[in-house]
């Protein structure tokens, strides 16, 4: 009877379930974390506060069916996984046109060719490319994007407009630019990482000895991606 609430147990010594139950919990603590501090911050930080909740929140409900769906025995939850970041990637997106006033439509966009690129490559539905060919398309989509937000100039390389006009702002927000920026640069790249050790005859083989699947990283990387986003938008704010 308990199951219609908690879902389905997870095994004992589960430990790719376990990542994504505290994913689920961790995600719902810091959405309430940015709902109540968006009581506390400026006026022009607010809309970035609700943002952040959401982005969170929403990965909190799918985190919940995810682990339900982990446990049931039915594998890796792709198509949740894939709906979630189509959801919540743009909405990343968003915190940086919030900040600078720019680029949202170019950012959306890429964030959807690297999505659907990828869920293409991931779930083998088209059968016409492999895995490799559509993960370089959205290699390509998310090099573009780091290179539009500025992550570039943190080696004094070019930048986009986005990053441009984050280096431009004022107050606070070129340093919360800074962070949002490493994010993109060094905490997005987890991703490639997993989807490299769920495709076959990639990685698979040679990390075949880790305690690690494409789950638990993918699971690692939107903790940090989604929580530490709002961090830094948070830091900024206060
Ligand atoms: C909260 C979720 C986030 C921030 C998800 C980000 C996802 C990516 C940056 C995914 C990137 C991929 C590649 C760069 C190539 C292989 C396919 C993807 C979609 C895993």
């Amino acid at each position: 009877m308990f199951n219609f609430i908690l879902g389905v147990s997870l095994q004992p010594g589960d430990f790719t379930g376990f990542t994504f139950f505290i994913g689920s919990v961790s995600m719902l603590a810091a959405t309430v974390f940015f709902l109540v501090q968006h009581g506390q911050v400026d006026k022009k930080f607010k809309d970035s506060m609700l943002v952040a909740a959401l982005i969170t929140g929403i990965a909190a409900v799918h985190y919940y069916y995810m682990r339900d769906q982990w446990a049931a025995g039915l594998g890796s939850p792709t198509e949740l996984r894939y709906i979630d970041w189509i959801l919540t990637v743009p909405l990343m997106v968003v915190e940086f046109a919030l900040l600078t006033g720019v680029g949202m439509r170019k950012l959306f966009w890429a964030s959807v060719v690297m999505l659907v690129t990828g869920y293409f490559g991931e779930s083998g539905v088209t059968g016409m490319l492999d895995a490799q060919i559509w993960g370089a398309i959205a290699g390509l989509a998310y090099f573009w994007m780091a290179y539009e937000v500025g992550c570039l100039t943190i080696f004094g390389g070019p930048s986009g407009e986005v990053g441009n006009a984050l280096a431009k702002a004022d107050g606070k927000i070129p340093a919360a630019g800074r962070m949002l920026q490493w994010f993109v640069l060094v905490g997005w790249s987890i991703y490639p990482l997993g989807y490299m050790l769920g495709t076959d005859g990639w990685y698979s083989g040679m990390l075949a000895g880790l305690p690690l699947n494409m789950d638990i990283v993918y699971n690692i990387g939107d903790a940090i991606n989604k929580i530490g986003f709002g961090m830094a938008v948070w830091s900024a704010a206060k």
